[in-house]
């Protein structure tokens, strides 16, 4: 008889099935962050509500409060790079279950067998799976709706699938990566985007090898987390490029055998100082700034014949790329990299056991600590600071 009424009671407590009101941090508009009390509805089919229990900021966050994003859509709640616990499962939903750790992942990835891009043909590789792709680049979930409601019952929209500046949050179950119990989330909201993406380029999309040479533009924690990679991967020579000296400290620790700051060549093109470095150019280049004009530089400070330039930066709304074809003509070639290629939900899980087994070391790219949903602006503001790699704010 106890028994029953001790179910029953922790079930009336339960907020399973039901909408639950909790603090976020809506951007209203153009750098209009306002933290309020918000409603999450109940997860629908194919649907996961989260617990966040860390965010770290990433600087695309910034760039759309910023209004850079042509996809930025207000009102919405921001955020995609967290540390979260499931709270409640929606109808269907078989891959994670209630109290379970995880990363939100805004690249999917669905695993269908008819999936040419979770199931690429002739074993290409790609993590760009698009089967929500449309509705998250809408701000909506996969039926078109919103699970957010402010407190006059208007409608919020989701960002990038993922939408972690709330104390909950709702996901497509393809969009969660579950990963091991005893994983410490702060450190593991890490891996939801900015240093899996630095990895991943290092190690998927330009698979560097042993020997060779890597020049990164733009030390922030993407950057940083490919020199890491690079210097994994065994790379003679590492260039790290920043107009914030202060960033090269960090970066010699990481394996950067070269810092160079752009401001201080004034008059001479930084693709022209580093090839005045090197023979003929670098075997692999990488922009971490999101500037188109660092971009070509990127580009065109890559070795003659066999260069690989990377695109990791986000450039804002209608900026282009540009180069002469001479470049591309003599052996240069241009890629870019999402989420460093990395299958979210499948691959994911094992960079957390990397970490925990003291393979990965990712501890140093938390440089600012800040507590509560109200405290997301000053973490914001840290990263405006220069001084910051990684804030991350705790629920
Ligand atoms: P960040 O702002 O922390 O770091 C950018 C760095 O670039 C700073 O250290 C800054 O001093 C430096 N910089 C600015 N101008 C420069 C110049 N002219 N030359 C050299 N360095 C310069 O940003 P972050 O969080 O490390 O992210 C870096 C970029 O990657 C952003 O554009 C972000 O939107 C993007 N991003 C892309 C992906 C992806 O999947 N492609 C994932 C995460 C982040
Ligand atoms: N809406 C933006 C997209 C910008 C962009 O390139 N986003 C990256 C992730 S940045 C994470 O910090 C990305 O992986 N994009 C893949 C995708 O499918 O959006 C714009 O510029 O339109
Ligand atoms: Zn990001
Ligand atoms: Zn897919």
């Amino acid at each position: 008889m106890i028994r029953a009424a001790a179910g029953a009671a922790r079930r009336s407590l339960s907020t399973v099935g039901k909408p639950i009101t909790c603090k976020a941090a809506v951007a209203r508009g153009v750098n209009d962050l306002r933290v309020e009390n918000i409603t999450v509805a109940p997860p629908r089919a194919g649907e996961v509500r989260l617990k966040i229990h860390t965010n770290a900021i990433c600087h695309t966050d910034l760039y759309t409060l910023e209004g850079s994003d042509p996809e930025g859509i207000f009102p919405s709640i921001l955020g995609h790079e967290a540390g979260a616990v499931v709270e409640s499962i929606g109808e269907g939903v078989t891959s994670v279950a209630v109290g379970d750790k995880c990363i939100p992942c805004y690249t999917p990835e669905c695993g269908e067998p008819e999936c040419i891009f979770c199931h690429p043909p002739r074993g290409k590789k790609t993590n760009l799976c698009p089967k929500i792709r449309a509705t998250q680049g809408a701000g909506l979930m996969p039926d078109g709706s919103s699970r957010f409601t402010d407190e006059k019952g208007e409608p919020i929209f989701h960002f990038m699938g993922c939408s972690t500046f709330a104390e909950y949050t709702v996901v497509a179950e393809i969009s969660v990566a579950k990963i091991s119990d005893s994983a410490p989330l702060d450190t593991a909201s890490l891996l939801g985007c900015g240093v899996t993406t630095g990895l991943g380029a290092v190690r998927n999309t330009c698979d560097v090898e042993p020997g060779s040479s890597v020049a990164v533009f733009g030390l922030g924690a993407v950057g940083l987390s490919v020199i890491q990679a690079a210097q994994m991967r065994g790379a003679a020579r590492i260039f790290a490029i920043d107009t914030n000296p202060k960033k090269f400290a960090i970066g010699t620790e990481l394996g950067a055998t070269d810092c160079v700051n752009p401001l201080d060549h004034e008059g001479t093109a930084i693709q022209d100082v580093i090839n005045g470095m090197t023979d003929w150019g670098v075997d692999y280049t990488f922009d971490c700034t999101g500037r188109t004009e660092t971009m070509r530089s990127a580009l065109e400070c890559a070795h003659r014949g066999w260069g690989e330039s990377c695109v990791i930066g986000v450039a804002a709304a209608g900026e282009e790329i540009s180069t002469r074809p001479f470049q591309l003509v003599t052996g240069r070639v241009w890629k870019g990299t999402a989420f460093g290629g990395f299958k979210s939900r499948s691959e994911v899980p094992q960079l957390v056991d990397d970490y925990e087994s003291g393979e990965l070391k990712l501890d140093h790219y938390i440089t600012h600590r800040f507590e509560g949903v109200d405290q997301t602006l000053d973490a914001i503001d840290a990263l405006h600071t220069g001084d910051c790699l990684r804030a991350v704010v705790t629920y």
